[in-house]
């Protein structure tokens, strides 16, 4: 059966959320972009309506999210900022590869501990030479004793700066490519952790974007994931199970562009008549209307196929490069709409324009979701 109404429950998450998103992040997103801040305050909030650790189960401590659900918060965080929206979802990603792969020993270990509190994880898998092409990564992880050592740099890892866990994608066997990485939980205290200056972005100015650097880490064996399960598999499984939340970040942003430019139509008169009258803005309008539902669905789609435990690479990749293309499209379209008003700071357009571009890039570029695409067509 199709359904594409939200339960009861699920309608109060997303009540909640949004109360929350625009109560507590909407009245600072404009300060926080401008002074290129990460608010820590807002984590601790976040925690406090117990929905930080979202999709961790709520045996650990977490909030028990579906994948749908997940979607439908994301939504609500990012139609408030891109850049709050990106780093708080950026801690479910970096606790998704445990929740794949981790033994129920070490979940209990590090992911009771890690929910116990506003606590940040960070997902390190790009690195300066492989950002698309993930096998050709240099980080190496060698096995002494009862030990793993580490050693290499991540890059523009979201939260790196201020996470307390990472987990961390090295090769065991460099020469085997794919089939060589190991993905391990490091805690940031560990000695040899270290971390880059904050990256100085377009967008998404409020999250905490920075090299990570790993030096002769020691990390105990029992650290690495997945028995049998390789860390190229595990890294490729969070990105299936994380790119639909991500798109529907993309498509908060875009909704509140497209509300915005509709609200400014409806007053702005030119020619005499407000220019929402005019068919060439409402054209636009309806164009971006259609581009944002469409998302959503797609999103939506992706996501229950994960809940129902299928397969949904194809889908995810779809959901995320739709969504990501429709946040930068609907974004330069709202600008235009406002004119010259669109593009001065005054007017949070500009802002959702450069939140939007990202969603063109991370998780995956657009041109690698396409790839991910034919690839599944071909299969
Ligand atoms: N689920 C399970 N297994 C998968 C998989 C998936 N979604 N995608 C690929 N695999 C498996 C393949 O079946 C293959 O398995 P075998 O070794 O058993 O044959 C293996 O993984 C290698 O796959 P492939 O040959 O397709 O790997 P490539 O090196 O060609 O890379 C892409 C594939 C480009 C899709 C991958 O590197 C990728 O997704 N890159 C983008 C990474 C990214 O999103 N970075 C953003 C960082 S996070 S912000």
């Amino acid at each position: 059966m199709v359904d594409f109404t939200l339960t009861e429950e699920q309608q109060q998450l997303r009540n909640l959320v949004h109360k929350f998103a625009q109560g507590e992040i909407s009245p600072v997103a404009a300060e926080l972009d401008r002074e290129q801040r990460f608010s820590q305050e807002i984590v601790d909030k976040y925690y406090g309506i117990g929905l930080l650790h979202g999709t961790v189960p709520e045996e650990y401590g977490g909030g028990g999210l579906s994948s749908l659900e997940e979607c439908v918060v994301a939504e609500e965080l990012a139609a408030a900022c891109g850049g709050v929206a990106s780093y708080l979802i950026a801690n479910c990603l970096g606790l998704t590869p445990l929740l794949i792969a981790g033994s129920p020993e070490l979940k209990e270990e590090l992911l009771a501990k890690h929910c116990a509190g506003p606590n940040l994880a960070a997902f390190c898998l790009t690195e300066s030479e492989a950002g698309s092409d993930v096998a050709s990564m240099r980080s190496t992880a060698k096995r002494v004793g009862d030990e793993y050592v580490i050693n290499g740099t991540k890059q523009f890892i979201t939260n790196g700066g201020v996470a307390s866990l990472y987990s961390l994608f090295a090769s065991e066997q460099p020469e085997l490519r794919h089939k060589g990485i190991s993905c391990f939980m490091v805690p940031a205290k560990t000695p040899g952790v270290s971390h880059g200056k904050k990256e100085d972005k377009m967008g998404q100015r409020a999250a905490d974007t920075r090299e990570v650097v790993f030096r002769d880490v020691h990390v105990p064996a029992r650290y690495r994931l997945g028995e049998g399960l390789g860390g190229f598999k595990i890294a490729m499984t969070t990105l299936d199970a994380s790119r639909a939340a991500v798109g529907a970040a993309a498509v908060g942003i875009a909704r509140s562009a497209l509300e915005a430019a509709v609200a400014y139509a409806k007053e702005r008169k030119q020619f005499g008549k407000p220019i929402a009258q005019q068919q060439a803005i409402q054209f636009m309008l309806a164009d971006m209307a259609i581009k944002v539902e469409a998302a959503r669905l797609l999103v939506w789609r992706a996501a229950w196929l994960h809940d129902k435990g299928v397969r949904n690479s194809k889908e995810s990749a779809i959901a995320k490069c739709f969504a990501g293309d429709t946040a930068m499209q609907v974004t330069v379209d709202a600008v235009q709409v406002l004119g010259g008003y669109g593009y001065m700071k005054d007017y949070p357009l500009e802002k959702y324009m450069r939140d939007a571009k990202l969603h063109q890039i991370y998780e995956g570029t657009n041109q690698i979701q396409r790839l991910v695409i034919a690839g599944e067509l071909m299969r």
